[in-house]
């Protein structure tokens, strides 16, 4: 029998365009609802040294679970001497230390690609520093006691979704080096209070150094592995790719960048700034997964002139940058460029790759003085 339902001649709309296709033209439907969901930081709040949580940016790539945190467990297991499943109130006895981070999404700059990635349009504001608290991972390790033979760390939080056509929940590994460093924390504040439900509530762990995808939120298991992870958000997804069909390598560490506070007032709807003729401080914040930043640099119009840096704040927190200028009527193009201990500084023009990773051009800021 036929079954073919005569309206199927009709014109089929167009196939939904699937996360990683690379586009051009003006944004899709689904970029916009991301980029609803998903916010950046104002750059305005570059003048502040801690990001306010509601000013930090925010990446969830499926839904915001809601925790009960009186049922609420973290499993720790695997190749370890001892299984633990812990509540808060025991993990709230643990030592714990207070890091200040710079995080930033891996996809940060996404959308100035051309051709784009569809996932994710950030502009170039993806990132915040944030003080995290809570029990340092080697710790925890050190209690579960890690075999021989452990190779990786896994750490799954409670969020699920499908990505890629691929069912799964949000995880991610760190090799076992990485996850035995002092400074990688199992945090359950940030900036002092609670973490906030889009922050990870009630647990979440945070890499220093690391781009943000590897600090996985609303944590509910630590998996010592004695193979290397093959999930999605490993395997497929945060790879630093030429095309589709490269395997490509992993993206992990925070290349150099730096941004500004643009100077003077917005025009509402290009933000274009406006200011007056005169003495105006120049400022921003520069950072490095890499280790320290060394040196920042200021373009006025196409003339590099090296910033004042202030003492950083951490190993991975950013470090403030400022230059006095006397600006003059007229239109001008400022712009600034980090450099960090490994030599590495920001790229003039961003080479593009399949995924849209490790963006860290340099910014740059019209401005018209009057
Ligand atoms: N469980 C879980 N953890 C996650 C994510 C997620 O979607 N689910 N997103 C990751 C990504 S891609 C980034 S950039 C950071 C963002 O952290 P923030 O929202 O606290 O700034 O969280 C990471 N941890
Ligand atoms: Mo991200």
């Amino acid at each position: 029998m036929n079954h073919r339902n005569p309206q199927s001649t009709r014109p089929q709309p167009a196939p939904v365009p699937d996360v990683g296709q690379p586009a051009s033209g003006p944004l899709t439907r689904e970029e916009l609802q991301l980029a609803a969901r998903n916010h950046s930081m104002p750059l305005e709040a570059l003048r502040r040294e801690v990001t306010p949580p509601g000013l930090h940016y925010v990446l969830t790539h499926f839904d915001i679970p809601d925790q009960d945190v009186s049922s609420w467990r973290l499993r720790i297991g695997g190749a370890v001497g001892r299984a633990m499943e812990l509540g808060m109130a025991a993990l709230r006895r643990d030592p714990a230390i207070t890091v200040p981070v710079t995080l930033e999404c891996a996809g940060n700059g996404r959308s100035l690609l051309e051709p784009r990635p569809l996932s994710q349009p950030w502009v170039m504001e993806a990132v915040g520093t944030a003080h995290w608290t809570g029990v340092p991972l080697a710790y925890l390790l050190g209690r579960a006691g890690v075999l021989p033979g452990a190779v990786e760390v896994v750490f799954t939080g409670a969020d699920a979704g499908i990505q890629g056509g691929v069912p799964q929940r949000y995880a991610r590994s760190l090799p076992i080096r990485e996850a035995l460093r002092p400074d990688v924390v199992l945090a359950y504040k940030m900036n002092g209070a609670d973490l906030p439900p889009q922050h990870g509530y009630p647990l979440r762990l945070v890499v220093p150094g690391w781009y943000g995808m590897a600090s996985v939120k609303w944590l509910e298991s630590i998996h010592v592995a004695t193979a290397p992870f093959t999930g999605y958000q490993q395997q497929v997804a945060y790879r630093y790719q030429s095309s589709a069909d490269d395997d490509g390598t992993p993206v992990s560490r925070i290349r150099v960048r730096s941004l500004m506070v643009p100077p003077g007032i917005p025009d509402f709807f290009t933000r274009r700034r406006f200011l007056r003729a005169g003495p105006v401080m120049l400022e921003g914040r520069a950072w490095s997964g890499e280790g320290a930043v060394t040196a920042v640099e200021v373009g006025i119009d196409g003339t590099w002139l090296p910033a004042h840096l202030d003492k950083p704040a951490g190993g991975f927190a950013w470090r403030r940058w400022s230059l006095p200028w006397v600006a003059d009527r007229g239109e001008h193009v400022l712009a600034c460029r980090a450099t960090d201990i490994t030599g590495a500084t920001q790229p003039l023009e961003q080479n593009w790759n399949f995924q849209g990773m490790g963006n860290n051009v340099v910014q740059r800021v019209n401005v018209t003085v009057e």
